[in-house]
């Protein structure tokens, strides 16, 4: 199999960590993969990333914008040769949520892409769409910054308008069990 590069996208709670490890687990059946998160919480951009989410700093819009979109560029080296060298990457968000969780600020949609030009294109994006209901179901949101109701129904809005043909958008309020058979079956493997 060549590598792929899979992109996992969702709001909070929509069930990507759990659903990312099983699709891992399955590809790992046919050759090397790799899981990959963004926001890397590890490097120094990751750590002030960090403590904005959990409102231990501030920054305006735009500056957080560009640290998040910086915490992707900071990784190209290793995506490019890693796909490469024929591994396979599950990435838990990427450049979409990039755009979607800035624009529901109320940033211009195309200066939220345009950072992350030039960044990997994916061969498949699989966006798990998780209802109110369920998501609150699963214990509501955290304490983190943009958990909230209001503002991730505003995501939520802009990942429709983000959406493309080939993306895999996926009910997440299933049992994780028939959502990690709808991700194989959207990726045919
Ligand atoms: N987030 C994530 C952004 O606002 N921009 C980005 O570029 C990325 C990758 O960070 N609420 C937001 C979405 C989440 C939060 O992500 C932390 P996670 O997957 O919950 O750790
Ligand atoms: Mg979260």
């Amino acid at each position: 199999m060549k590598a792929k590069f899979i992109i996992v996208e969702g709001l909070d709670r929509a069930g990507k960590s759990s659903q990312c490890e099983l699709l891992v687990k399955e590809l790992s059946k046919s050759g090397p993969v790799e899981l990959l998160k963004f926001p890397d919480r590890t490097t120094a951009v990751g750590k002030m990333i960090d403590a904005y989410l959990q409102s231990k700093s501030d920054l305006n819009d735009q500056a957080i914008h560009l640290l998040f979109s910086a915490n992707r560029w900071e990784a190209v080296e290793d995506i490019k040769s890693k796909l490469n060298s024929g591994v396979t990457l599950v990435v838990d968000r990427f450049s979409y949520s990039g755009a979607a969780f800035s624009a529901a600020k109320g940033l211009d949609l195309g200066w939220c892409k345009h950072p992350d030009v030039g960044l990997p294109e994916p061969d498949k994006v699989i966006f798990l769409d998780v209802s109110e209901e369920v998501a609150m179901q699963r214990g509501g949101y955290g304490n983190e910054r943009y958990e909230k109701l209001e503002f991730q129904r505003k995501v939520r809005s802009i990942f429709q308008q983000l959406r493309e043909p080939n993306w895999a958008w996926i009910n997440a309020d299933e049992s994780v069990e028939n959502v990690h058979q709808r991700i194989v079956q959207a990726l045919g493997v």
